[in-house]
């Protein structure tokens, strides 16, 4: 009985805030299992709409940025509910479980045409004969395009000026390109309705005009178009709010577009959504959004997304089953274990929620004014450290045994980092301290004996001890 009513109160609890999305109420979620529940890929920042770009062995996700509130220029916004959107992101990974972050990539800042200071929506970035092409939305201004030689940037505006714009109206966001076999780049793009164009073997140029589709069943926005087994797709957000996951098939790039059903239902635990769709060595991915790294904090509703994955499967037909809601399944399979024995970035985490991560020698400000321009590949470091935080990587191959762990660290604060396994609480393997290094970027080694760390496991650098700012570049195992 009284098991019951704990239970009863709890799912009261939750679902008050679960059952809807704009619930004026202060619950949090309760942290889940990591080893049971799958939750958004990124922690060090609120990320959406992602887009999904396999390069060699390395699966890329570019996503929006839903700004924190500190990030938020003007102070009497920041407790707003909608968009505040100035740059665009970049991840890798090649085991689906552990994401490197490689932080802003392109910014409002490198399109000087741009009208809004606020808009950095949905992109999309393809490759073609080496090059690198992102297309983004300038809400109100039309879809421009920026060209780089690597996946990382940096981007260049080669136009000037949008490469779409009707300006009748703002329908013009969320870009998808696709080409075909055959060599033609298509374009497909917008909300409430469908617009598509043919673009130039140039990748930066319209060829011909644009057409409005006849509007496909449950369709809102962010399309998603790709070919696979000779079936075109059309994914995208279903009707709002709360928008799904849906999907339409066509036999020709240009439609007819057929409704084929849910990828995943609507719920009244998300709202806003926006799907990427790949397939990676030899597994086939779905990635949308939701609000539940939020719901850690609030279900007060902001537009503080998180970008969140699954796995799915094509059936013979080449139609897609349908698949529970993120929360409700188990964490992606990792695809390959973590060899600790070479440098693993301090920003490679499978989960590091209250850490702060910033590239180098870049001041992360989030006023666009103050922006550079798209910068490339850059090291980064995680910072805002607290007691009690930790980084957790998922399937590390400690192989025959690991002796020593090194971190390079920097700052004027001090902190320790304890090393376990499996869980925040495991077994400790060592411990590390750091200790002031006298400036913020002054990098130092600090190390520490281990013992005990064999085979795979889960690993978790445990911080404690915090006493000012310490910054974390970089850690390996001897
Ligand atoms: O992220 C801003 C907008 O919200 C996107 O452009 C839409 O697809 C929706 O995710």
């Amino acid at each position: 009985m009284k098991h019951t009513t704990l239970f009863l109160t709890a799912a009261i609890l939750y679902g008050a805030g679960c059952l809807d999305g704009n619930a004026q109420t202060d619950h949090k979620m309760p942290m889940p299992d990591l080893n049971k529940v799958n939750m958004p890929l990124f922690q060090t920042k609120y990320t959406a709409d992602p887009s999904p770009l396999v390069v060699g062995d390395t699966l890329f996700l570019y996503t929006s940025h839903d700004a924190s509130p500190e990030d938020i220029p003007d102070e009497n916004e920041r407790s707003s509910a909608g968009f505040f959107m100035y740059d665009w992101l970049l991840w890798s990974t090649t085991d689906m479980a552990n994401w490197t972050e490689h932080g802003a990539v392109a910014s409002l800042k490198d399109f000087k045409w741009r009208s809004r200071e606020n808009g950095a929506w949905a992109i999309q970035t393809v490759e073609r004969d080496g090059k690198f092409y992102l297309y983004a939305p300038l809400h109100g201004h039309g879809i421009g395009v920026l060209v780089s030689d690597s996946p990382y940037g940096p981007f260049r505006d080669p136009l000037g000026e949008p490469l779409v714009w009707q300006r009748e109206h703002w329908n013009d966001i969320d870009p998808s390109v696709f080409t075909d076999d055959d060599g033609q780049a298509y374009m497909y793009w917008g909300n409430p309705h469908t617009y598509w164009c043919k673009l130039g073997k140039d990748m930066i140029s319209v060829d011909g005009g644009i057409t409005q589709l006849p509007h496909i069943p449950n369709y809102q926005e962010g399309p998603w178009f790709y070919k696979r087994g000779g079936h075109y797709y059309l994914g995208f957000a279903s009707t709002c709010c709360p928008e799904a996951l849906g999907y339409a098939m066509s036999d020709s790039p240009i439609g007819p577009w057929e409704w084929k059903g849910y990828i995943m239902r609507p719920t009244q635990r998300d709202r806003g959504n926006h799907p990427g769709i790949c397939d990676y060595k030899g597994h086939s991915y779905i990635f949308g959004q939701d609000y539940d790294l939020m719901h850690l904090d609030t279900y007060i509703h902001h537009e503080r997304r998180s970008v969140s994955a699954s796995e799915i499967v094509y059936l013979e037909d080449g139609t897609i089953p349908e698949i529970p809601y993120w929360l409700d399944q188990k964490p992606m399979q990792q695809l390959k274990w973590l060899n600790p024995y070479q440098r693993v970035e301090a920003e490679t985490m499978a989960w590091g929620k209250g850490l702060k991560s910033a590239k180098m020698g870049i001041p992360n400000t989030g006023v666009v004014k103050d922006m550079p321009e798209s910068t490339g590949k850059k090291n980064m470091y995680i910072y805002d450290i607290d007691n009690g935080e930790y980084i957790r990587l998922r399937g590390v191959d400690f192989g025959a045994g690991a002796k020593q762990f090194s971190i390079s660290a920097a700052g004027t604060g001090s902190c320790s980092v304890t090393l376990r396994l499996d869980s925040e609480n495991g077994p400790v393997i060592g411990t590390a301290k750091i200790s002031g290094t006298g400036s913020p970027d002054a990098y130092k080694q600090f190390s520490a004996k281990v013992k005990g760390a064999y085979s795979v496991h889960d690993f978790y650098l445990c911080f404690g001890n915090v006493d000012g700012e310490v910054r974390l570049d970089y850690w390996q195992f001897k």
